[in-house]
Protein backbone atom coordinates (compact mmCIF):
# COMPACT_ATOMS: atom_id res chain seq x y z
CA UNK A 1 0.00 0.00 0.00
CA UNK A 2 1.33 3.18 -0.56
CA UNK A 3 1.01 6.06 1.24
CA UNK A 4 0.88 9.10 -0.92
CA UNK A 5 -2.16 11.31 -1.24
CA UNK A 6 -4.41 13.16 -3.33
CA UNK A 7 -6.62 15.47 -1.16
CA UNK A 8 -9.22 17.58 -2.70
CA UNK A 9 -9.96 20.75 -2.27
CA UNK A 10 -13.75 21.39 -1.58
CA UNK A 11 -13.48 25.50 -3.07
CA UNK A 12 -11.82 23.80 -6.60
CA UNK A 13 -14.84 22.08 -6.95
CA UNK A 14 -16.22 22.77 -10.47
CA UNK A 15 -19.67 21.90 -8.99
CA UNK A 16 -20.84 20.53 -5.36
CA UNK A 17 -20.80 17.03 -5.48
CA UNK A 18 -23.84 15.35 -4.95
CA UNK A 19 -22.32 13.60 -2.04
CA UNK A 20 -20.46 15.99 -0.06
CA UNK A 21 -20.21 13.98 2.86
CA UNK A 22 -19.38 10.11 2.38
CA UNK A 23 -19.37 9.24 5.55
CA UNK A 24 -22.46 10.68 7.02
CA UNK A 25 -24.48 9.57 3.59
CA UNK A 26 -23.05 6.11 4.00
CA UNK A 27 -24.14 5.80 8.02
CA UNK A 28 -27.74 7.00 6.92
CA UNK A 29 -28.24 6.30 3.16
CA UNK A 30 -31.42 3.08 2.50
CA UNK A 31 -32.24 1.74 -0.45
CA UNK A 32 -36.10 2.19 0.00
CA UNK A 33 -35.10 5.81 0.64
CA UNK A 34 -32.84 5.84 -2.61
CA UNK A 35 -36.13 5.02 -4.48
CA UNK A 36 -36.93 9.02 -4.55
CA UNK A 37 -34.62 9.24 -7.16
CA UNK A 38 -36.80 6.58 -9.70
CA UNK A 39 -40.22 7.71 -11.47
CA UNK A 40 -41.77 4.46 -10.46
CA UNK A 41 -45.27 3.00 -11.78
CA UNK A 42 -48.10 4.46 -9.64
CA UNK A 43 -48.30 1.27 -7.78
CA UNK A 44 -44.72 1.13 -7.64
CA UNK A 45 -43.62 -1.55 -10.51
CA UNK A 46 -40.65 -0.80 -12.13
CA UNK A 47 -39.04 -0.73 -15.96
CA UNK A 48 -35.76 0.06 -15.91
CA UNK A 49 -36.73 1.43 -19.83
CA UNK A 50 -39.08 3.97 -17.66
CA UNK A 51 -36.25 5.43 -15.25
CA UNK A 52 -33.63 6.04 -18.21
CA UNK A 53 -35.87 6.83 -20.72
CA UNK A 54 -39.71 7.24 -20.75
CA UNK A 55 -39.83 9.78 -17.31
CA UNK A 56 -37.26 12.09 -19.98
CA UNK A 57 -38.80 11.87 -23.32
CA UNK A 58 -42.61 12.20 -21.58
CA UNK A 59 -41.37 14.76 -19.05
CA UNK A 60 -39.37 18.48 -19.32
CA UNK A 61 -35.72 16.64 -21.03
CA UNK A 62 -37.90 15.57 -24.46
CA UNK A 63 -36.03 17.52 -26.49
CA UNK A 64 -32.95 17.52 -24.84
CA UNK A 65 -30.36 15.08 -26.36
CA UNK A 66 -29.45 11.66 -24.83
CA UNK A 67 -26.91 10.29 -27.28
CA UNK A 68 -24.59 12.63 -29.20
CA UNK A 69 -23.58 9.38 -31.67
CA UNK A 70 -20.24 9.90 -33.52
CA UNK A 71 -19.89 7.18 -36.51
CA UNK A 72 -16.89 5.89 -37.87
CA UNK A 73 -16.69 8.03 -41.09
CA UNK A 74 -17.02 10.86 -39.07
CA UNK A 75 -20.91 11.50 -38.66
CA UNK A 76 -22.54 13.12 -35.61
CA UNK A 77 -25.93 12.24 -35.11
CA UNK A 78 -27.97 13.99 -32.01
CA UNK A 79 -30.56 11.70 -30.60
CA UNK A 80 -33.50 13.32 -28.04
CA UNK A 81 -34.57 11.48 -25.28
CA UNK A 82 -37.98 11.72 -27.89
CA UNK A 83 -36.39 10.43 -30.66
CA UNK A 84 -34.87 7.81 -28.86
CA UNK A 85 -38.27 7.12 -27.07
CA UNK A 86 -39.89 6.71 -30.32
CA UNK A 87 -37.79 4.40 -32.14
CA UNK A 88 -37.81 2.31 -28.52
CA UNK A 89 -41.63 2.22 -28.96
CA UNK A 90 -41.43 1.13 -32.55
CA UNK A 91 -39.02 -1.61 -31.31
CA UNK A 92 -40.96 -2.78 -28.48
CA UNK A 93 -43.86 -2.90 -30.96
CA UNK A 94 -42.15 -5.11 -33.74
CA UNK A 95 -41.41 -7.35 -30.67
CA UNK A 96 -45.07 -7.99 -29.98
CA UNK A 97 -45.79 -8.33 -33.71
CA UNK A 98 -43.21 -11.32 -33.54
CA UNK A 99 -45.36 -12.75 -30.68
CA UNK A 100 -42.08 -12.03 -28.28
CA UNK A 101 -43.86 -12.83 -24.84
CA UNK A 102 -42.69 -10.81 -20.90
CA UNK A 103 -39.34 -13.00 -20.68
CA UNK A 104 -38.30 -14.27 -24.01
CA UNK A 105 -34.79 -13.41 -24.38
CA UNK A 106 -33.75 -10.71 -27.10
CA UNK A 107 -29.64 -10.93 -27.91
CA UNK A 108 -27.97 -7.84 -29.74
CA UNK A 109 -25.41 -8.03 -31.73
CA UNK A 110 -24.61 -5.08 -32.98
CA UNK A 111 -21.39 -2.05 -33.20
CA UNK A 112 -22.37 0.65 -31.53
CA UNK A 113 -24.87 2.25 -33.55
CA UNK A 114 -27.72 3.52 -32.77
CA UNK A 115 -30.29 1.31 -33.32
CA UNK A 116 -28.45 -0.65 -30.43
CA UNK A 117 -30.06 1.67 -28.00
CA UNK A 118 -33.51 1.26 -29.59
CA UNK A 119 -33.27 -1.89 -29.61
CA UNK A 120 -32.20 -2.55 -25.97
CA UNK A 121 -34.92 0.10 -24.59
CA UNK A 122 -37.45 -1.58 -26.82
CA UNK A 123 -37.09 -4.95 -25.63
CA UNK A 124 -36.82 -3.97 -21.97
CA UNK A 125 -40.59 -1.72 -22.63
CA UNK A 126 -42.09 -4.89 -23.88
CA UNK A 127 -40.92 -6.84 -20.56
CA UNK A 128 -38.08 -8.74 -22.83
CA UNK A 129 -34.70 -9.75 -21.13
CA UNK A 130 -31.71 -8.04 -23.18
CA UNK A 131 -28.77 -10.03 -23.66
CA UNK A 132 -26.01 -8.03 -25.43
CA UNK A 133 -23.22 -9.78 -27.31
CA UNK A 134 -19.45 -8.14 -27.82
CA UNK A 135 -19.69 -8.06 -31.90
CA UNK A 136 -16.25 -9.11 -31.75
CA UNK A 137 -16.81 -12.36 -30.44
CA UNK A 138 -16.14 -14.99 -33.10
CA UNK A 139 -19.16 -17.23 -33.99
CA UNK A 140 -18.03 -19.79 -31.29
CA UNK A 141 -18.43 -17.87 -28.25
CA UNK A 142 -21.47 -16.24 -29.93
CA UNK A 143 -23.28 -19.86 -30.20
CA UNK A 144 -22.54 -20.73 -27.25
CA UNK A 145 -24.68 -18.12 -25.35
CA UNK A 146 -27.08 -17.79 -28.05
CA UNK A 147 -27.04 -21.44 -26.77
CA UNK A 148 -26.87 -21.61 -23.09
CA UNK A 149 -29.46 -18.31 -23.07
CA UNK A 150 -32.13 -19.63 -25.22
CA UNK A 151 -32.22 -16.55 -27.43
CA UNK A 152 -35.73 -15.78 -28.92
CA UNK A 153 -34.86 -13.23 -31.21
CA UNK A 154 -31.60 -11.69 -32.51
CA UNK A 155 -31.15 -7.85 -33.85
CA UNK A 156 -27.69 -8.31 -35.79
CA UNK A 157 -26.21 -6.38 -38.84
CA UNK A 158 -25.90 -7.97 -42.27
CA UNK A 159 -22.59 -7.99 -42.18
CA UNK A 160 -22.39 -9.91 -38.92
CA UNK A 161 -25.10 -12.44 -40.12
CA UNK A 162 -23.06 -13.24 -42.87
CA UNK A 163 -20.29 -13.88 -41.76
CA UNK A 164 -21.15 -15.80 -37.97
CA UNK A 165 -24.67 -16.50 -37.85
CA UNK A 166 -25.62 -17.94 -40.89
CA UNK A 167 -23.54 -20.78 -40.34
CA UNK A 168 -24.21 -21.40 -36.41
CA UNK A 169 -28.32 -20.96 -37.32
CA UNK A 170 -29.11 -24.60 -37.38
CA UNK A 171 -27.47 -25.15 -33.60
CA UNK A 172 -30.12 -22.56 -32.42
CA UNK A 173 -33.49 -24.14 -32.60
CA UNK A 174 -35.34 -21.59 -30.39
CA UNK A 175 -34.05 -18.65 -32.11
CA UNK A 176 -37.21 -17.68 -33.50
CA UNK A 177 -36.44 -14.39 -35.65
CA UNK A 178 -33.89 -12.94 -36.48
CA UNK A 179 -34.28 -8.94 -37.13
CA UNK A 180 -31.12 -7.34 -39.57
CA UNK A 181 -29.89 -3.54 -39.53
CA UNK A 182 -28.03 -3.07 -42.91
CA UNK A 183 -28.36 -1.49 -46.55
CA UNK A 184 -30.02 -4.19 -48.36
CA UNK A 185 -33.38 -4.79 -47.03
CA UNK A 186 -35.89 -7.35 -46.75
CA UNK A 187 -34.48 -10.53 -46.88
CA UNK A 188 -35.86 -13.93 -48.10
CA UNK A 189 -34.50 -16.18 -45.42
CA UNK A 190 -37.24 -17.42 -43.64
CA UNK A 191 -37.56 -15.74 -40.06
CA UNK A 192 -35.65 -13.34 -41.08
CA UNK A 193 -36.49 -9.60 -41.46
CA UNK A 194 -35.48 -6.01 -41.82
CA UNK A 195 -35.10 -4.09 -38.81
CA UNK A 196 -36.45 -0.64 -40.22
CA UNK A 197 -38.98 -2.13 -42.32
CA UNK A 198 -40.28 -4.09 -39.44
CA UNK A 199 -39.87 -0.57 -37.42
CA UNK A 200 -41.95 1.83 -39.65
CA UNK A 201 -44.99 -0.75 -39.21
CA UNK A 202 -45.14 0.03 -36.17
CA UNK A 203 -47.27 3.00 -34.02
CA UNK A 204 -45.16 5.35 -32.70
CA UNK A 205 -46.30 4.39 -29.02
CA UNK A 206 -45.69 1.80 -26.76
CA UNK A 207 -47.34 1.72 -23.12
CA UNK A 208 -44.09 0.28 -21.43
CA UNK A 209 -44.83 -2.82 -19.46
CA UNK A 210 -45.02 -2.63 -15.52
CA UNK A 211 -42.63 -5.07 -14.08
CA UNK A 212 -41.85 -6.40 -10.59
CA UNK A 213 -38.49 -5.16 -8.94
CA UNK A 214 -37.55 -8.66 -9.18
CA UNK A 215 -38.51 -9.52 -12.57
CA UNK A 216 -35.62 -10.78 -15.12
CA UNK A 217 -34.17 -7.60 -17.46
CA UNK A 218 -30.97 -8.21 -18.44
CA UNK A 219 -28.55 -11.04 -18.95
CA UNK A 220 -25.05 -10.95 -19.05
CA UNK A 221 -22.65 -13.72 -19.69
CA UNK A 222 -19.71 -13.75 -17.71
CA UNK A 223 -16.85 -16.77 -17.27
CA UNK A 224 -15.18 -18.67 -14.38
CA UNK A 225 -12.17 -20.80 -14.20
CA UNK A 226 -14.38 -23.98 -15.52
CA UNK A 227 -17.20 -24.66 -17.61
CA UNK A 228 -19.07 -22.66 -20.16
CA UNK A 229 -20.05 -18.91 -19.75
CA UNK A 230 -22.25 -18.26 -16.94
CA UNK A 231 -25.37 -16.06 -17.79
CA UNK A 232 -25.68 -13.99 -14.48
CA UNK A 233 -29.64 -12.67 -14.77
CA UNK A 234 -30.59 -9.43 -13.10
CA UNK A 235 -33.71 -7.46 -12.44
CA UNK A 236 -35.51 -4.46 -13.06
CA UNK A 237 -34.86 -3.29 -9.61
CA UNK A 238 -30.98 -3.17 -10.55
CA UNK A 239 -32.23 0.48 -12.08
CA UNK A 240 -31.90 1.65 -8.56
CA UNK A 241 -28.60 1.18 -8.02
CA UNK A 242 -27.68 1.98 -11.64
CA UNK A 243 -29.07 5.54 -10.60
CA UNK A 244 -27.55 5.97 -6.87
CA UNK A 245 -24.52 4.76 -8.34
CA UNK A 246 -24.26 7.33 -11.50
CA UNK A 247 -25.62 10.11 -9.23
CA UNK A 248 -22.97 9.43 -5.85
CA UNK A 249 -20.25 7.60 -7.20
CA UNK A 250 -19.67 8.88 -10.63
CA UNK A 251 -21.65 12.63 -9.46
CA UNK A 252 -23.65 12.63 -12.62
CA UNK A 253 -24.94 16.61 -12.70
CA UNK A 254 -28.29 16.88 -15.39
CA UNK A 255 -26.07 19.32 -17.81
CA UNK A 256 -23.32 16.91 -17.78
CA UNK A 257 -21.66 15.72 -20.59
CA UNK A 258 -21.05 11.50 -20.14
CA UNK A 259 -18.69 9.80 -22.24
CA UNK A 260 -18.18 5.69 -20.64
CA UNK A 261 -16.03 4.14 -23.51
CA UNK A 262 -17.04 0.65 -22.72
CA UNK A 263 -18.51 -1.78 -25.39
CA UNK A 264 -22.28 -2.22 -24.58
CA UNK A 265 -21.02 -6.28 -25.56
CA UNK A 266 -19.78 -6.00 -21.72
CA UNK A 267 -21.40 -4.97 -18.14
CA UNK A 268 -19.93 -1.72 -18.22
CA UNK A 269 -20.98 -0.63 -21.54
CA UNK A 270 -24.74 -1.48 -20.41
CA UNK A 271 -25.17 -0.79 -16.65
CA UNK A 272 -23.14 3.07 -17.14
CA UNK A 273 -22.50 3.29 -20.79
CA UNK A 274 -26.64 3.08 -21.34
CA UNK A 275 -29.05 2.79 -18.19
CA UNK A 276 -27.03 4.82 -15.13
CA UNK A 277 -26.69 8.44 -17.35
CA UNK A 278 -30.00 7.84 -19.35
CA UNK A 279 -31.33 7.07 -15.75
CA UNK A 280 -29.62 10.73 -14.44
CA UNK A 281 -30.79 12.59 -17.71
CA UNK A 282 -27.32 13.71 -19.14
CA UNK A 283 -26.29 13.75 -22.77
CA UNK A 284 -24.07 10.81 -23.30
CA UNK A 285 -21.16 10.25 -26.12
CA UNK A 286 -21.19 7.49 -28.41
CA UNK A 287 -18.72 6.45 -30.22
CA UNK A 288 -18.97 3.97 -32.65
CA UNK A 289 -14.91 3.79 -33.16
CA UNK A 290 -12.47 1.92 -31.67
CA UNK A 291 -10.02 3.30 -29.64
CA UNK A 292 -7.35 5.66 -31.10
CA UNK A 293 -5.45 8.06 -28.98
CA UNK A 294 -5.95 11.54 -30.96
CA UNK A 295 -9.64 10.42 -32.18
CA UNK A 296 -10.63 10.37 -27.97
CA UNK A 297 -8.69 13.61 -26.95
CA UNK A 298 -10.66 15.30 -29.73
CA UNK A 299 -14.00 13.75 -28.50
CA UNK A 300 -13.37 15.60 -25.02
CA UNK A 301 -11.76 18.62 -26.98
CA UNK A 302 -15.36 18.88 -29.52
CA UNK A 303 -17.93 17.41 -27.38
CA UNK A 304 -16.85 19.25 -24.23
CA UNK A 305 -17.15 15.79 -22.28
CA UNK A 306 -17.33 16.37 -18.34
CA UNK A 307 -17.35 13.39 -17.03
CA UNK A 308 -15.44 10.00 -18.24
CA UNK A 309 -15.68 6.64 -17.85
CA UNK A 310 -12.68 4.29 -19.15
CA UNK A 311 -10.39 1.77 -18.77
CA UNK A 312 -6.72 1.10 -17.21
CA UNK A 313 -6.10 -0.43 -20.56
CA UNK A 314 -6.85 2.98 -22.44
CA UNK A 315 -5.01 4.95 -19.78
CA UNK A 316 -2.10 3.27 -19.58
CA UNK A 317 -1.94 3.29 -23.55
CA UNK A 318 -2.46 7.24 -23.51
CA UNK A 319 0.14 7.11 -20.17
CA UNK A 320 2.76 5.66 -22.80
CA UNK A 321 2.08 8.05 -25.78
CA UNK A 322 2.81 11.34 -23.13
CA UNK A 323 1.16 13.96 -21.67
CA UNK A 324 2.11 16.41 -24.06
CA UNK A 325 -0.50 15.03 -26.68
CA UNK A 326 -2.99 15.47 -23.74
CA UNK A 327 -1.97 18.73 -22.98
CA UNK A 328 -2.02 19.65 -26.98
CA UNK A 329 -5.79 19.69 -26.79
CA UNK A 330 -8.48 21.66 -24.67
CA UNK A 331 -9.43 19.19 -22.23
CA UNK A 332 -10.25 21.93 -19.67
CA UNK A 333 -14.30 20.80 -20.21
CA UNK A 334 -13.38 17.43 -18.03
CA UNK A 335 -14.35 17.80 -14.36
CA UNK A 336 -14.05 13.88 -13.42
CA UNK A 337 -12.11 10.63 -15.34
CA UNK A 338 -13.10 7.12 -13.65
CA UNK A 339 -12.19 3.91 -14.35
CA UNK A 340 -12.84 0.46 -13.95
CA UNK A 341 -11.91 -3.32 -15.27
CA UNK A 342 -8.98 -4.15 -14.13
CA UNK A 343 -5.96 -2.73 -11.51
CA UNK A 344 -5.68 0.75 -11.82
CA UNK A 345 -1.84 1.02 -11.80
CA UNK A 346 -0.98 4.24 -8.97
CA UNK A 347 1.45 5.74 -11.54
CA UNK A 348 -1.40 6.12 -13.66
CA UNK A 349 -3.87 7.99 -10.92
CA UNK A 350 -0.89 10.56 -10.55
CA UNK A 351 -0.43 11.00 -14.76
CA UNK A 352 -3.92 12.49 -14.67
CA UNK A 353 -2.63 15.09 -12.84
CA UNK A 354 -0.06 15.56 -15.09
CA UNK A 355 -2.26 15.13 -18.36
CA UNK A 356 -5.62 16.12 -17.28
CA UNK A 357 -5.21 18.03 -14.30
CA UNK A 358 -7.30 15.82 -12.99
CA UNK A 359 -6.46 12.39 -10.63
CA UNK A 360 -8.06 9.10 -12.45
CA UNK A 361 -11.08 7.63 -9.79
CA UNK A 362 -10.73 3.91 -9.56
CA UNK A 363 -14.26 2.19 -9.21
CA UNK A 364 -14.95 -1.60 -8.44
CA UNK A 365 -17.49 -3.88 -9.26
CA UNK A 366 -18.12 -6.83 -11.49
CA UNK A 367 -20.88 -8.84 -13.54
CA UNK A 368 -22.66 -10.42 -10.73
CA UNK A 369 -22.97 -6.59 -8.49
CA UNK A 370 -24.36 -4.96 -11.66
CA UNK A 371 -23.33 -1.37 -10.15
CA UNK A 372 -20.31 0.12 -8.80
CA UNK A 373 -19.88 -1.08 -5.27
CA UNK A 374 -16.66 0.35 -4.08
CA UNK A 375 -15.50 4.29 -5.11
CA UNK A 376 -13.33 6.43 -5.36
CA UNK A 377 -15.59 9.44 -4.51
CA UNK A 378 -15.81 13.50 -6.25
CA UNK A 379 -15.25 14.74 -2.48
CA UNK A 380 -13.11 12.21 -1.53
CA UNK A 381 -9.02 11.77 -0.73
CA UNK A 382 -7.65 9.48 -3.38
CA UNK A 383 -4.98 6.86 -2.59
CA UNK A 384 -3.28 5.79 -6.04
CA UNK A 385 -3.39 2.20 -6.16
CA UNK A 386 -6.73 2.20 -4.03
CA UNK A 387 -10.14 0.93 -5.22
CA UNK A 388 -11.65 3.16 -2.96
CA UNK A 389 -14.38 3.12 -0.20
CA UNK A 390 -17.92 0.89 -0.53
CA UNK A 391 -20.94 2.51 -1.77
CA UNK A 392 -23.62 3.35 0.81
CA UNK A 393 -26.12 0.92 1.34
CA UNK A 394 -23.69 -1.93 -0.05
CA UNK A 395 -21.78 -3.57 3.07
CA UNK A 396 -18.23 -4.72 1.83
CA UNK A 397 -16.29 -6.73 4.01
CA UNK A 398 -12.80 -8.86 4.06
CA UNK A 399 -13.95 -12.64 4.62
CA UNK A 400 -11.76 -15.95 4.88
CA UNK A 401 -13.58 -19.07 4.06
CA UNK A 402 -12.84 -22.43 5.30
CA UNK A 403 -15.22 -25.06 5.00
CA UNK A 404 -18.36 -23.55 6.93
CA UNK A 405 -16.61 -21.34 9.01
CA UNK A 406 -16.20 -17.78 7.56
CA UNK A 407 -13.51 -15.74 9.51
CA UNK A 408 -13.76 -11.76 9.24
CA UNK A 409 -11.08 -9.82 8.51
CA UNK A 410 -10.54 -6.92 10.37
CA UNK A 411 -6.74 -6.56 10.69
CA UNK A 412 -5.71 -3.87 8.60
CA UNK A 413 -3.45 -5.09 5.50
CA UNK A 414 -4.49 -8.47 6.16
CA UNK A 415 -5.59 -10.01 2.81
CA UNK A 416 -8.88 -11.83 2.26
CA UNK A 417 -11.78 -12.06 -0.07
CA UNK A 418 -14.12 -9.23 -1.11
CA UNK A 419 -17.59 -10.29 0.10
CA UNK A 420 -20.70 -8.05 -0.25
CA UNK A 421 -23.96 -8.65 2.01
CA UNK A 422 -26.46 -9.99 -0.09
CA UNK A 423 -29.46 -7.90 -1.30
CA UNK A 424 -28.22 -4.72 -2.92
CA UNK A 425 -30.66 -3.80 -6.01
CA UNK A 426 -28.90 -4.63 -8.86
CA UNK A 427 -27.21 -8.13 -7.14
CA UNK A 428 -27.81 -10.82 -10.12
CA UNK A 429 -30.79 -13.19 -9.46
CA UNK A 430 -29.20 -16.51 -10.67
CA UNK A 431 -27.06 -17.86 -13.23
CA UNK A 432 -29.31 -19.17 -15.68
CA UNK A 433 -27.28 -22.06 -16.53
CA UNK A 434 -25.80 -23.12 -13.54
CA UNK A 435 -28.26 -22.48 -10.16
CA UNK A 436 -25.65 -24.43 -8.32
CA UNK A 437 -22.89 -22.07 -9.14
CA UNK A 438 -25.08 -19.36 -8.15
CA UNK A 439 -25.31 -21.07 -4.83
CA UNK A 440 -21.94 -21.61 -4.26
CA UNK A 441 -20.75 -18.06 -4.52
CA UNK A 442 -22.85 -17.38 -1.13
CA UNK A 443 -22.22 -18.53 2.18
CA UNK A 444 -24.97 -17.17 5.44
CA UNK A 445 -26.23 -14.25 3.16
CA UNK A 446 -22.77 -12.54 1.75
CA UNK A 447 -21.77 -12.80 -1.56
CA UNK A 448 -18.06 -13.75 -2.57
CA UNK A 449 -16.60 -12.48 -5.44
CA UNK A 450 -13.62 -14.35 -6.16
CA UNK A 451 -11.40 -11.11 -5.46
CA UNK A 452 -8.61 -10.82 -2.52
CA UNK A 453 -8.19 -7.41 -1.62
CA UNK A 454 -6.56 -5.75 1.72
CA UNK A 455 -8.36 -2.46 3.79
CA UNK A 456 -5.97 0.42 5.19
CA UNK A 457 -7.00 1.66 8.68
CA UNK A 458 -9.81 4.22 7.10
CA UNK A 459 -11.78 1.67 5.15
CA UNK A 460 -10.02 2.10 1.65
CA UNK A 461 -10.01 -1.67 -0.39
CA UNK A 462 -7.00 -2.17 -1.76
CA UNK A 463 -6.96 -5.03 -4.76
CA UNK A 464 -4.71 -7.68 -4.33
CA UNK A 465 -5.36 -10.36 -6.89
CA UNK A 466 -7.98 -12.94 -8.11
CA UNK A 467 -8.56 -16.28 -6.40
CA UNK A 468 -9.38 -18.25 -9.77
CA UNK A 469 -8.02 -18.59 -13.28
CA UNK A 470 -10.46 -16.24 -15.48
CA UNK A 471 -8.01 -13.69 -17.68
CA UNK A 472 -9.09 -9.89 -17.55
CA UNK A 473 -7.46 -8.89 -21.22
CA UNK A 474 -7.92 -4.85 -22.17
CA UNK A 475 -10.92 -5.05 -19.17
CA UNK A 476 -12.28 -7.91 -20.88
CA UNK A 477 -13.06 -11.34 -18.73
CA UNK A 478 -11.73 -14.17 -20.83
CA UNK A 479 -12.76 -17.60 -19.44
CA UNK A 480 -9.52 -20.12 -19.91
CA UNK A 481 -11.92 -23.10 -20.85
CA UNK A 482 -13.74 -21.33 -23.50
CA UNK A 483 -10.54 -20.92 -25.08
CA UNK A 484 -8.86 -24.09 -24.35
CA UNK A 485 -11.84 -25.57 -25.70
CA UNK A 486 -12.36 -23.41 -29.41
CA UNK A 487 -8.37 -24.36 -29.44
CA UNK A 488 -9.39 -28.38 -29.04
CA UNK A 489 -10.79 -28.50 -31.94
CA UNK A 490 -8.13 -27.77 -34.04
CA UNK A 491 -7.26 -31.68 -35.43
CA UNK A 492 -3.33 -30.74 -34.61
CA UNK A 493 -4.30 -30.06 -30.82
CA UNK A 494 -3.54 -32.65 -28.61
CA UNK A 495 -4.58 -30.53 -25.37
CA UNK A 496 -4.75 -26.95 -24.67
CA UNK A 497 -4.17 -24.57 -21.41
CA UNK A 498 -4.59 -20.95 -21.64
CA UNK A 499 -3.09 -18.18 -18.72
CA UNK A 500 -3.48 -14.79 -18.75
CA UNK A 501 0.44 -13.68 -19.13
CA UNK A 502 1.28 -10.55 -17.49
CA UNK A 503 1.34 -7.52 -19.97
CA UNK A 504 1.82 -4.17 -19.50
CA UNK A 505 -0.79 -1.83 -21.76
CA UNK A 506 -3.65 -4.84 -21.80
CA UNK A 507 -3.20 -6.12 -18.03
CA UNK A 508 -3.22 -9.43 -19.45
CA UNK A 509 -3.06 -10.84 -23.06
CA UNK A 510 -4.40 -14.60 -23.54
CA UNK A 511 -1.69 -17.17 -23.93
CA UNK A 512 -2.02 -20.82 -24.92
CA UNK A 513 -0.06 -23.86 -24.36
CA UNK A 514 -0.55 -26.92 -26.76
CA UNK A 515 0.75 -30.31 -27.06
CA UNK A 516 0.22 -31.84 -30.71
CA UNK A 517 -1.70 -34.97 -32.21
CA UNK A 518 0.43 -37.52 -33.31
CA UNK A 519 1.56 -36.89 -37.07
CA UNK A 520 1.67 -33.22 -36.51
CA UNK A 521 5.36 -31.15 -35.82
CA UNK A 522 5.81 -28.34 -34.25
CA UNK A 523 6.05 -25.79 -37.24
CA UNK A 524 5.99 -21.86 -37.79
CA UNK A 525 3.67 -22.88 -40.49
CA UNK A 526 1.21 -25.31 -38.13
CA UNK A 527 1.29 -22.51 -35.20
CA UNK A 528 0.22 -19.71 -38.12
CA UNK A 529 -2.41 -22.01 -39.16
CA UNK A 530 -3.61 -22.50 -35.69
CA UNK A 531 -3.52 -18.41 -34.49
CA UNK A 532 -5.79 -18.38 -37.58
CA UNK A 533 -7.89 -21.07 -36.57
CA UNK A 534 -8.26 -19.06 -32.94
CA UNK A 535 -8.82 -15.58 -34.73
CA UNK A 536 -11.53 -17.60 -36.81
CA UNK A 537 -13.70 -19.22 -33.95
CA UNK A 538 -13.60 -16.76 -31.52
CA UNK A 539 -12.86 -13.40 -32.76
CA UNK A 540 -11.06 -10.89 -30.76
CA UNK A 541 -10.32 -13.27 -27.05
CA UNK A 542 -8.05 -15.83 -29.52
CA UNK A 543 -5.19 -16.52 -27.95
CA UNK A 544 -2.24 -13.91 -28.74
CA UNK A 545 0.84 -15.89 -27.58
CA UNK A 546 1.02 -19.82 -28.28
CA UNK A 547 4.14 -21.92 -27.12
CA UNK A 548 3.46 -25.51 -28.46
CA UNK A 549 4.94 -28.26 -25.41
CA UNK A 550 5.30 -32.04 -25.60
CA UNK A 551 3.07 -32.39 -22.92
CA UNK A 552 1.08 -30.41 -20.59
CA UNK A 553 1.91 -29.93 -17.01
CA UNK A 554 -0.81 -32.21 -15.11
CA UNK A 555 -2.02 -33.34 -11.19
CA UNK A 556 -2.29 -36.72 -10.39
CA UNK A 557 -6.02 -36.55 -10.87
CA UNK A 558 -5.09 -35.70 -14.64
CA UNK A 559 -6.15 -32.16 -14.31
CA UNK A 560 -3.87 -29.56 -16.41
CA UNK A 561 -1.81 -27.24 -14.35
CA UNK A 562 -2.55 -24.16 -15.28
CA UNK A 563 -1.02 -21.91 -12.74
CA UNK A 564 2.08 -24.08 -12.82
CA UNK A 565 2.27 -22.75 -16.37
CA UNK A 566 2.04 -19.58 -15.57
CA UNK A 567 4.79 -20.30 -12.88
CA UNK A 568 6.72 -20.96 -15.57
CA UNK A 569 6.00 -18.31 -17.41
CA UNK A 570 6.57 -15.27 -14.45
CA UNK A 571 9.85 -17.09 -14.01
CA UNK A 572 8.93 -17.80 -10.67
CA UNK A 573 9.65 -21.10 -8.69
CA UNK A 574 7.70 -23.58 -9.42
CA UNK A 575 6.42 -24.92 -6.06
CA UNK A 576 5.15 -21.16 -5.22
CA UNK A 577 2.52 -20.50 -6.68
CA UNK A 578 1.50 -18.27 -4.35
CA UNK A 579 2.41 -15.29 -5.02
CA UNK A 580 0.89 -15.82 -8.81
CA UNK A 581 -2.45 -13.73 -8.78
CA UNK A 582 -1.25 -11.17 -6.77
CA UNK A 583 1.76 -10.24 -9.35
CA UNK A 584 -0.90 -9.45 -12.36
C1 LIG B 1 -17.11 -4.18 -14.27
C2 LIG B 1 -16.29 -5.36 -14.67
C3 LIG B 1 -14.96 -8.15 -12.83
C4 LIG B 1 -13.54 -8.36 -12.35
C5 LIG B 1 -13.40 -8.19 -10.88
C6 LIG B 1 -11.92 -7.86 -10.77
C7 LIG B 1 -11.66 -7.02 -12.01
C8 LIG B 1 -12.84 -4.78 -11.93
C9 LIG B 1 -11.36 -3.57 -10.90
C10 LIG B 1 -10.87 -4.89 -11.02
C11 LIG B 1 -8.95 -4.31 -9.91
C12 LIG B 1 -10.54 -2.60 -10.23
N1 LIG B 1 -11.81 -5.61 -11.68
N2 LIG B 1 -12.58 -3.54 -11.48
N3 LIG B 1 -9.67 -5.25 -10.52
N4 LIG B 1 -9.33 -3.03 -9.76
N5 LIG B 1 -10.93 -1.33 -10.10
O1 LIG B 1 -15.16 -5.22 -15.03
O2 LIG B 1 -16.95 -6.57 -14.59
O3 LIG B 1 -16.04 -8.02 -16.47
O4 LIG B 1 -17.36 -9.00 -14.54
O5 LIG B 1 -15.03 -8.17 -14.24
O6 LIG B 1 -12.67 -7.39 -12.94
O7 LIG B 1 -11.16 -9.04 -10.81
O8 LIG B 1 -13.78 -9.35 -10.19
P1 LIG B 1 -16.39 -7.99 -15.02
Amino acid sequence: MRTDRISKDASKFRKPPNMDDYRSLYRDFSWDAAKSLLSLFPDGSYNIAREALDRHALGKNAEKIAICWLGIEGERRTITYRDLKHQADRFAGALQSLKMDIGDRVFLLLDRIPELYSAFFGALEAGCVVCPLFSAFGPDPIATRLELGEGALLVTTEDQYTSKIEKIRDRLPELKHILLVGENGPTNVKNTYDYHTQLQKQPELFETMPMLADDPALLHFTSGTTGKPKGALHAHHAVLAHTATGKYALDLHEDDIFWCTADPGWVTGISYGIIAPLSNGVTMIVDQADFEIERWYEIIQKEKVTVWYTSPTALRMMMKAGAAAARACDLSSLRLIFSVGEPLNPEAVVWGLEAFGLPIHDTWWQTETGAIMISNYASQEIRPGSMGLPFPGVNVRLIRRSGEKLEFIDKIGEEGEIAIQAGWPSMFRTYINSAEKYRGCFQNGWYFTGDLAKRDADGYFWFVGRSDDVIKSSGHLIGPFEVESAMMEHPAVAEAAVIGKPDEMAGQIVKAFLSLRKGFDASPVLKEEIYAFGRKRLGAVAPREIDFMDSLPKTRSGKIMRRLLKARELGLPEGDTSTLEASR
